[in-house]
Formats: structure tokens, C-alpha cells, sequence
């Protein structure tokens, strides 16, 4: 049973599959082996020390908090206090300086030393662009999808095998593709091997829990950076938003846009769309596993959607202003306790759609907002592991995050997360995220967008007061 948008439970037995996405400057046989991700700076030394940069260092990773459930399992997760299960050390870059080898800057700096705040670079409304500049986007999205990733490679070997001592592969991906399977990585569940017995344990690192938000902040960020400098070679190049609320129907599946539907098959793209002849990845949950193979990035048949075909007793539609306007206002809390599904009154849970709109109430029953728009798609989109396959994605979480936005200004310093009693591993302020590199933290993840660098055009007034405070 794959993982939909919704609250669903379930225990099943299957086999190992491990994947991960690897910067490739530390993925040669001498990086694995020392355990260490410290590449060289162009001073030849590493991490930039000799120019003050950054210095090669043991990675800290918050110890296990036992009052949550967490069991020696978690112990044989890849992705459990990530990045340990590959490497003990890894650059910390000083003051902006970021980057695998600290080249770069943090986002939203930029200069030699990465002092001087860069240009903000806003993302706009997706409908209300002019149709080159609609055009342009789909276009970068579908060349993103044939042009292999510079930076990063993936995982192919399963966790139980490496830790039985059998070497890591890694494989070329797209740019495209790098980000769907990140998103498959960092939510599927985790897998034991226990006396012949195969369990499998329904974790997620960055859904239905305090790292939500910050994490698909990050991951777009980095989405975002990689179809600027590998596809669009453009330094104001942006991913737009689509502003969903009040909806009747997709107004962004036609041809100009995210495709129109098949006319001849209600589960297909419309073929004047180039977007009907992507090929998806990873969609095969417990198939690959129970034959023994894995996700290696291969195409799997085409993009699934349906929008409209979604079951009336699930979700009402797409959510509507209302809506977005009760929970910005309700929530003061970013989350509560157990910050997961169950949490009422949390704006996360709200937002992300497991709580009821009107009350704040936890609701297994159905599906709010951010979850109500995925399964709105009936298609692709509607299960975790293969969502992001569909662009209509990278359009529905940057308005996830404006809303996100909107609601760390209202709440200013008072929405910054800090918990740590309680939460789930990976989703702590201080637990790294899954699977980026260079590390980040989830703390991070709670600066403001335009401390990040970027802006939504309507909030754009609200800028000079944020810079300055
Ligand atoms: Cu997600």
C-alpha cells in the first residue's frame, strides 16, 4: 500500500532498498573509506582552511531521544542522524561561507566573503505571468528532466547490503529526477532485517512532523538553485507559485502551463504538452523491493493525473481562501505535542492537512490544504513517494511555503521551533536535514524567506521592515 496524503497505518514485510542522493566529489572510494566529505577548496586545502574558510570537522549530531518510541531500529536507518551512516566529518563552513568545499555562500549572501546581502529574487504568481515567461519555465522544468545533475550522484546499494560490506554504487541522474528521488529517499519507511524477517517501519523525515515546513523550505531552495546554475544559467531565474485557493478546477493544467488532460485518457497528459512525454521514477514501492531490485532512476511509464477525480469523502475540492485565512490567524503555535499527525492546534499539522480547518483538530478522516491539493491530482502527485514526478509540485509547495511565510512575520521571533523533547528523529531543530548536502540544519529552515534570499511578489512591502529587524 503505497503512502498517500492521508493518515493511513500499516505494518508489512518487504526487502531493503537504500537511496540517497551523493555530492560526487565525495563519493570516490578514499572519501567512503575515511568517512569524511572534506573536499578541497581551490587553495588546495581542505574545506578552504588555508583562506579561512571553513574547517574539515567531526559532524555533531543530536544523541536519541529516548522518549519517543524510538527503538534500536532507527539504528538501522541510512538516514538516521544523517549523515552518519556515510560520514563522520564533513567541511563547517565560518560566517556565510557554504558549500561542500565552502566555494559558495549561504543563500541569500554573495562577494568574496560572502558579506554582502544578494538581490532578492522574487517568485511570482504562475498565472499572472506573461505566457513567455510561462513558456521559459516549462521549458527549464522539461530540459531539467534530460540534463544530468554535475553535482550530484545517487545511491543504488541498499543499507543491509553495505553494512554486510558490500561497496556503494552510485548513478547519474537528472536534475529533474535528483529532486524526486530525494523526496522518495527522505519519506519512505525504514526496513529491518530481524531473524529472517523483514519489518518495516512507517518513519518519514520530513513529513507529518515539526520538520515539514523548514525541510520542503530548504528543498526548494535547492531545487530552485540547481535549475538557476545547471539549466537556466539565469541569476534571477525564480520557481513560481500557484495560488490554488478557491479553485474550481486546475487552472493550471492546460498546455501552455503544467498540461491539459488527454482528451482520450482521463489519467494522461494532454499531448500538446511536452510534459505528456516525461517518464516517472520510483513509483514502484514494494515491487523493486519484493524482486529483489531497487529504484535506480529508470523511467517508469508516464506522469499520472487526474485532476477533479478525487474522493468527495476525503476532500472538498481545492481549499479555499477561508480556509488559508482561519489557520494563518487560529495557530500560535507552530506545532504541539505529539508534533505529529495528531497534533492540534498546530499550525504545521494544519497546514501540511491533517487537521480540521475550522477547529484545529486533528483528523485522520481527511485532508486539508497542503494534502487536499495533492490528492485533488488523483494521479502522481497523490502518493508521497512519487509526487514530486508531477511540476505541478514545485508550483504547490512554493504557495505552501508563502503561506508558511505569511505565518513566521504574523508570529515573528515566537514562530522559531525549538522542542526537542517529544519529537521524532530527523525532525529536531538540530537534526540535520535528509538527505541534503552541504548539511543543514532544520533550525535553518525557520529564517524568514527574504533572510534566504528570496520574496513572494505579495509580500514584497513587507521586505524592508523584515531586513531591518
Ligand atoms: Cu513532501
Amino acid at each position: 500500500l503505497p503512502k498517500m496524503y492521508l493518515t493511513v497505518f500499516t505494518v508489512y514485510l518487504f526487502i531493503s532498498v537504500a537511496y540517497a542522493q551523493f555530492p560526487r566529489r565525495c563519493t570516490d572510494s578514499e572519501s567512503l573509506r575515511a568517512r569524511e566529505c572534506c573536499p578541497t577548496f581551490t587553495d588546495d586545502s581542505k574545506c578552504g582552511e588555508s583562506s579561512n574558510r571553513g574547517i574539515c570537522s567531526p559532524i555533531n549530531t543530536a544523541p536519541l531521544d529516548l522518549t519517543r518510541n524510538e527503538t534500536i531500529q532507527l539504528l538501522l536507518d541510512d538516514r538516521a542522524f544523517w549523515p552518519r551512516a556515510f560520514y563522520d566529518r564533513a567541511c563547517r563552513c565560518y560566517g556565510n561561507f557554504d558549500g561542500l568545499d565552502c566555494s559558495s555562500c549561504k543563500a541569500g549572501y554573495q562577494g568574496d566573503n560572502c558579506d554582502v546581502r544578494s538581490a532578492l529574487r522574487i517568485r511570482r504568481n504562475f498565472t499572472s505571468m506573461d505566457k513567455t515567461d510561462i513558456q521559459k519555465f516549462v521549458t527549464i522544468l522539461d530540459e531539467s528532466k534530460r540534463v544530468t545533475s554535475k553535482n550530484y550522484v545517487i545511491l543504488v546499494t541498499s543499507y543491509d547490503r553495505i553494512l554486510a560490506g558490500e561497496a556503494p554504487e552510485f548513478l547519474n541522474i537528472s536534475v529533474y529526477n535528483l529532486f524526486v528521488w530525494m523526496h522518495a529517499y527522505v519519506s519512505r519507511d525504514n526496513l529491518v532485517f530481524q531473524d529472517d524477517v523483514i519489518n518495516s517501519a512507517d518513519v518519514d523525515y520530513a513529513h507529518e512532523g515539526p520538520a515539514f515546513l523548514p525541510w520542503h523550505r530548504y528543498y526548494l531552495l535547492k531545487w530552485e538553485q540547481e535549475l538557476r546554475d545547471v539549466v537556466a544559467n539565469d541569476v534571477t531565474f525564480t520557481i513560481p507559485y500557484w495560488d490554488w485557493r478557491d479553485n474550481q478546477d486546475c487552472d493550471v493544467c492546460n498546455d501552455v502551463m503544467m498540461g491539459g488532460n488527454d482528451a482520450d485518457n482521463v489519467t494522461l497528459i494532454s499531448q500538446g504538452s511536452p510534459i505528456s512525454k516525461w517518464e516517472i521514477i520510483c513509483s514502484k514501492g514494494n515491487d523493486y523491493i519484493e524482486g529483489g531490485s531497487q529504484c535506480t532512476g529508470a523511467s517508469e511509464g508516464p506522469l499520472l493525473r487526474s485532476p477533479g477525480n478525487y474522493d468527495p469523502t476525503k476532500i472538498s475540492g481545492l481549499p479555499t481562501s477561508q480556509e488559508v485565512d482561519d489557520v494563518i490567524v487560529m495557530s500560535t503555535a507552530y506545532d504541539t505535542d505529539d508534533y505529529d499527525v495528531a497534533a492540534n492546534q498546530s499550525f504545521r499539522n494544519l497546514v501540511e492537512g491533517f487537521a480540521n480547518t475550522t477547529t484545529g483538530v486533528a483528523d485522520p478522516s481527511k485532508s486539508y490544504l497542503h494534502n487536499a491539493v495533492h490528492l485533488f491530482m488523483n494521479g502522481t502527485m497523490s502518493e508521497v513517494a512519487t509526487s514530486a514526478n508531477d511540476p505541478i509540485f514545485v508550483l504547490h509547495h512554493a504557495y505552501v511555503d508563502s503561506l508558511y511565510e505569511l505565518w513566521l512575520r504574523r508570529r515573528g521571533i515566537q514562530g522559531r521551533f525549538d522542542v526537542t523533547e517529544g519529537v521524532q528523529l530527523g525532525h529536531r531543530a538540530d537534526d540535520f536535514m535528509v538527505p541534503f548536502f552541504p548539511l543543514v540544519r532544520n533550525r535553518a529552515g525557520f529564517a524568514t524567506s527574504t533572510r534566504l534570499g528570496y520574496v513572494y511578489d505579495y509580500m514584497v512591502d513587507d521586505v524592508i521592515n523584515d531586513v531591518a529587524s
